[in-house]
């Protein structure tokens, strides 16, 4: 019978949102206008080797000058909210000091358009572009001054945009600019670091985040919205009897341990600690308060099962099942497909912690996306997908899950970090010759979700 709702009841709630998110380095362009400083991407996606073809984010989809077009987009496509990240670099050249009045100019006047146009706006304040200045001088993330930089950064922003802007997220994914930036060197800065001083990294950021949250509701009205848009480690139960959704829930605690967890739970779990052991990070009672600073709303980036996941007579309590080699896939090679994360994400993120209102933040695949010579891209792997995901979303709402709202990731293909232009995540086809958007199959069919709100 749970199963015979499940498919009959179509609709999401009354007001959820429907919308699309980007980042500033990876659609904006404009690297060198209007004051903008350095980040440590621009400097990154310069060494040849790090970006596949040497591709950088110089021009990109060059967002910065045509935003009053993507806009006009956004809303024939029924979508009314839009989540964009501001760079750093653009409103502190030097990381901190003096604003530059242009750059906070352009977001004053992205966020104008956007609410002319009744899309709201949800601002993200970091999503991986640190100034170059912060690098050089204090080693980035490496050390705690950037984090309290950081917090200023943000409260200065909060303040000059919380008047129009309602939803500010602190940092996107804090585990992947850390993993990938500091631990494996595939992004920006490149580095691989030792345990001890990545342990150091991760607890920099988290506290960055919680620093970031105070300086915004110091500085803004009442009404201004906080929280973060966090890669979230989704274990999926295998089969889903109430032993294994324990177990799920378990494990989902343990992989997210040194972010959303400590974020939301203001501790580092035992297993956490004693598996660092003397790599731990130095930390304090006081920073564990600051970083779990109590949030507005919680943002999840779900693109996949981190695992699937079963009970078991262990210490830990679980054990992972690896992936058939056969799982589908998309085009990016990390991603696996498994529509249920988008169902027990947010079901053990309410559970764990307590969480009265998410946000799915990014969503989406990556395809082969070819256009046709009278110009239609026909991405039926991509409505498969979202039509796949989003009936795992639904049945969370139908649930109770209190989620909000959805943002595919993404708007318009991008630039995508180390893996430059070829992969390919947009509702929207970027022709790279000449900068136009094409609609893709994918966009018609959000749109019509987005129309009637509810599963088509
Ligand atoms: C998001 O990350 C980002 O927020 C967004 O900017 C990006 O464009 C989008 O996804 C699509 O990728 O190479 O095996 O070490 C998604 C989560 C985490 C996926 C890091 C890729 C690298 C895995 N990402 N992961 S691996």
């Amino acid at each position: 019978p749970e199963i015979y709702n499940r498919v009959n009841n179509k609709s999401f709630p009354k007001g959820f949102l429907w919308g699309t998110a980007t980042a500033s380095y990876q659609v904006e362009g404009a690297v060198n206008e209007d004051g903008r400083g350095k980040s440590i991407w621009d400097t990154f996606s310069h060494i040849p080797g790090k970006i596949k073809n040497n591709e950088n984010g110089d021009v990109a989809c060059d967002m910065y000058h045509r935003y009053k077009e993507d806009i006009k987009l956004m809303k024939e496509m029924n979508t009314r909210s839009f989540r964009f990240s501001i760079a750093w670099p653009r409103i502190f050249p030097d990381g901190k000091g003096a604003p530059n009045l242009k750059g906070i100019d352009f977001y004053n006047r992205l966020t104008d358009e956007l609410l002319a146009n009744g899309i709201q706006p949800f601002a993200t304040l970091y999503h991986w572009d640190l100034p170059q200045a912060l690098h050089d001088k204090y080693n980035g993330w490496q050390s705690r001054e950037t984090a309290h930089i950081f917090g200023e950064y943000a409260g200065y922003v909060a303040n000059k945009l919380g008047d129009r802007v309602k939803h500010f997220f602190t940092m996107n994914e804090i585990r992947t600019f850390v993993e990938l930036g500091y631990g494996n060197g595939q992004f920006a800065p490149g580095l691989k670091l030792d345990k001890k001083a990545l342990y150091q990294v991760r607890h920099n950021a988290v506290l960055a985040h919680g620093l970031a949250v105070q300086a915004i509701r110091a500085r803004t009205a009442s009404g201004v919205k906080v929280g973060i848009a966090e890669n979230l480690d989704v274990p999926v139960p295998i089969i889903e009897t109430p032993e294994n959704i324990k177990a799920s829930q378990l494990a989902m605690r343990e992989q997210n341990a040194g972010y959303l967890s400590v974020i939301m739970d203001g501790r580092y779990t035992d297993r956490f600690l004693s598996n660092a052991g003397a790599n731990a990070p130095q930390f304090t009672g006081e920073d564990l308060k600051i970083i779990s600073s109590p949030l507005d709303f919680v943002g999840l980036n779900i693109y996949m099962p981190s695992q699937y996941v079963e009970a078991a007579n262990n210490p830990e309590g679980y054990r992972f099942i690896p992936f058939a080699k056969s799982q589908p896939r998309s085009t990016s090679e990390w991603q696996v497909l498994g529509p249920e994360c988008l169902y027990w994400g947010p079901k053990n993120a309410q559970i764990l912690w307590n969480a009265k209102e998410i946000y799915i933040t990014e969503n989406g695949c990556s395809g082969s996306d070819e256009l046709t010579a009278d110009g239609h891209v026909y991405d039926t792997d991509r409505i498969t997908f979202m039509r796949n995901y989003l009936t795992q979303l639904q049945r969370a709402t139908a649930d109770n899950v209190p989620v909000k709202g959805y943002f595919y990731w993404s708007m318009m293909d991008n630039f995508e970090w180390a893996s430059g232009y070829e992969i390919r995540f947009g509702l929207f086809y970027l022709n790279y010759k000449n900068l136009k958007r094409i609609p893709k199959a994918s966009a018609a069919y959000f749109k019509t979700i987005a129309l009637k709100n509810e599963l088509v």
